[in-house]
């Protein structure tokens, strides 16, 4: 099985799908391609029928799409708890996933994830106050509910969906509850988190798109 991801620096969807075989020890072969230098957008074309990654290839079957990759693991491996063992806490758990998924764009534009970054300030907060808003009620929700560290307790593939959103917190230093703040230290503590982050902190492209000082410029520009 290999796993084709992007910067691990920028590319927060390639951190969701590596987070979860990797924290779970399932074996995987890693391939990384850049979001940057000429014919970037070719190379990602020729491995990703979407033309996105991450993307999973099994044999034959080559998947993109983060959480179809995750759900394809957890199906593959049942006997690892991928997504929480109580029938509650899995449709929790997915439903708050799917959220991720398709939500938090204002966040997402706002804030790219820039792991070796530190820029205090520099994000709109009235721009993503909806967003934080609603990401602070559905974790501090979950965390009450179980106890901690992890939104269900022990590491799910809920907490994978959200770890780019912690480190954006960290990155741009957003508003953050006490409970919330803790939440971005378990996943900074994660040792699959830890694996990820040493090596993005190391890698030396930059992607113009995701760097907030460029952004900026390029906004008060226009
Ligand atoms: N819906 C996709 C989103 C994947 C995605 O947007 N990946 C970015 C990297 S983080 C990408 O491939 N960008 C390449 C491009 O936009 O051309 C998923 O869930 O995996």
């Amino acid at each position: 099985m290999r796993l084709i991801f992007a910067n691990r620096n920028y590319s927060s969807w390639s951190l969701r799908a590596w987070l979860v075989p990797k924290h779970f020890g399932i074996p995987f072969q890693e391939e990384l391609v850049l979001l940057s230098g000429e014919g970037w957008r070719e190379n990602i074309r020729r491995l990703s029928p979407s033309g996105r990654v991450p993307v999973l290839i099994d044999g034959d079957l080559v998947i993109p799409e983060t959480l179809a990759i995750i759900e394809y693991l957890a199906e593959s491996f049942p006997e690892k708890a991928i997504w929480p063992r109580s029938k509650a806490d899995r449709a929790l758990a997915r439903s708050v996933a799917s959220e991720m998924h398709g939500g938090f764009a204002a966040l997402r534009e706002a804030a790219p994830m820039n792991l070796r970054a530190t820029h205090p300030g520099k994000v709109d907060i009235d721009v993503v106050a909806d967003d934080l808003r609603r990401i602070e009620a559905l974790w501090s929700d979950l965390l009450d509910r179980s106890g901690g560290p992890y939104l269900f307790g022990e590491f799910s593939a809920a907490d994978a969906m959200y770890a780019p959103v912690a480190t954006r917190i960290r990155t741009y230093e957003l508003p953050a509850s006490d409970a919330a703040q803790e939440y971005v230290e378990a996943v900074y503590a994660l040792p699959a988190f830890q694996e990820w982050y040493v090596e993005a902190v190391r890698e030396p492209w930059i992607v113009e798109d995701d760097e907030i000082d460029i952004m900026r410029a390029r906004a008060a520009a226009r």
